[in-house]
């Protein structure tokens, strides 16, 4: 398998963290897109994800799989035994709602935030920016942030009483929020907590240990 990615990216490392989970990391070959450079814009990668972002999963037989959850969700049950994306239909209904959630109330909404209201990727990548728009996702993002501390209050994980992709996509979105500077308000306590928590697991550890070491 091979993932075109960008090594310390917030969505790149949702896939990593997901591969880390599921041991699958020494079966992959990284392919590095600059998205700093705009290469994830040009005409050879557009060919690979019409969208335009990454990651990007490409089977041995060339089948192209785009988007996170996607993703994850293959990665999840290639071995019959999946342990991020739920085993009976209401868990897996539950994790891709709260996934969904986690992307819509956070991750995309300080992405936009990241690429409106701050400079971005740079001139050369950002050809349309509107700050305004941006500066109401950034405050999407912080109700978001409180919303998630509600859920968090009643339960351990995202999308229940186990660690799943839902709580891989709220982590890209604290990822993300991290690298913009936008913090969890102090007094949400329990997403706080969650916090601690998932960052001792060895696949986050590991994560966070690559990007420290490539910098
Ligand atoms: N919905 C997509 C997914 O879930 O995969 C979003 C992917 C995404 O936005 N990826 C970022 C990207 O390509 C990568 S990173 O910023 O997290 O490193 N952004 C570039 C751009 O121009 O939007």
């Amino acid at each position: 398998m091979t993932i075109f990615d960008w090594h310390s990216g917030p969505y790149p490392a949702r896939v990593r963290i997901a591969l880390a989970e599921k041991g699958l990391l020494p079966k992959v070959e990284f392919v590095s897109v600059n998205l700093w450079k705009g290469e994830h814009k040009q005409p050879a990668f557009l060919a690979l994800n019409y969208s335009g972002t990454l990651p990007v999963l490409q089977l041995d037989d060339g089948t192209l799989i785009a988007e996170c959850t996607a993703i994850t969700q293959y990665l999840d049950v290639l071995d019959g035994n999946p342990t991020l994306t739920g085993k009976t239909p209401a868990e897996q209904g539950l994790i891709h709602m709260m996934t969904k959630r986690a992307e819509i109330e956070l991750m995309d909404a300080v992405s936009v935030y990241f690429h409106h209201a701050t400079p971005g990727l740079g001139p050369h990548v950002e050809l349309y920016q509107n700050a305004e728009w941006g500066l109401r996702m950034r405050d999407k993002a912080l109700r978001g942030m409180r919303y998630f501390d509600e859920v968090l209050k009643r339960r351990s994980y995202v999308a229940g009483d186990e660690f799943s992709m839902a709580d891989i996509a709220l982590l890209g979105g604290m990822i993300f929020a991290a690298l913009v500077e936008l913090p969890v308000p102090e007094e949400c306590e329990a997403m706080h907590a969650w916090h601690a928590r998932v960052s001792k697991r060895p696949s986050v550890r590991a994560w966070r240990a690559m990007v420290a070491q490539t910098h």
